[in-house]
């Protein structure tokens, strides 16, 4: 049996989409809400478990895991019977990767240069080149749909569907209507709801203390 993880969340932010993948997999998982807006993320107790100050968190077998592709990786592999990480050898591992680790080290990077209107660096020294070709990449795939990787659903359209979800509602990523059909395919998944309706319950909590 799969030892617990312990899963260190903040409502109302990006980890919201770790919140998600855990409904969509329906395991068990011991929940610490972080409140952002006293700032218990900076305090020690929380730097103790991740010295970024940075939700989401999860920890397995005396473990860290950061940043939301690792997160996403991980928790998709450890509960690999729920069918949402293609497997080694599957020709859709090395697309789904791709996908997953493309979110962090290129598209949000770029989104929020972008968003900021930061003068962008030269393109060859940039991590993600121009937005033009982050933008024409993601939505160049999303036009043959339905998923990224096609056909399949994977923990790969949980974060990209829950990310584009903030991003259009924020206006900080322009829509196409294959952007807007993606995003409502995945966001009105049974899962995706339930996920979105107990982050609303956790936020009143947090308000109410
Ligand atoms: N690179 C990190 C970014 C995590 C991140 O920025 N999380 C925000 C939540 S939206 C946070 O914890 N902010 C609290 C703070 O920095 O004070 C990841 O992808 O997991």
């Amino acid at each position: 049996m799969t030892s617990k993880i312990d899963f260190y969340h903040a409502p109302n932010s990006r980890s919201g989409g770790t919140l998600a993948l855990l409904e969509e997999l329906g395991v068990d998982y011991n929940l610490h809400l972080i409140n952002l807006k006293s700032g218990e993320q900076r305090q020690s107790a929380y730097r103790h478990i991740n010295p970024m100050g940075k939700v989401p968190a999860i920890r397995h077998l005396d473990t860290l895991i950061t940043e939301q592709p690792a997160v996403f990786l991980y928790l998709a592999d450890l509960f690999a019977e729920k069918g949402l990480a293609p497997a080694l050898g599957d020709p859709l591992r090395g697309p789904y990767v791709r996908w997953l680790v493309y979110y962090g080290s290129s598209f949000e990077p770029a989104v929020v240069d972008r968003s900021s209107k930061r003068e962008p660096v030269a393109p060859s020294t940039s991590p993600y080149g121009t937005w033009d070709d982050v933008y024409n990449t993601v939505t160049g795939q999303l036009e043959k749909g339905p998923y990224l990787l096609g056909e399949r659903f994977t923990a790969a359209d949980v974060l990209w569907g829950g990310a584009l979800h903030w991003m259009a509602l924020f206006k900080i990523m322009p829509e196409t209507p294959a952007v807007r059909t993606y995003i409502d395919r995945v966001v009105t998944r049974p899962a995706i709801q339930r996920a979105a309706a107990k982050d609303v319950e956790y936020a009143a909590q947090q308000a109410a203390a």
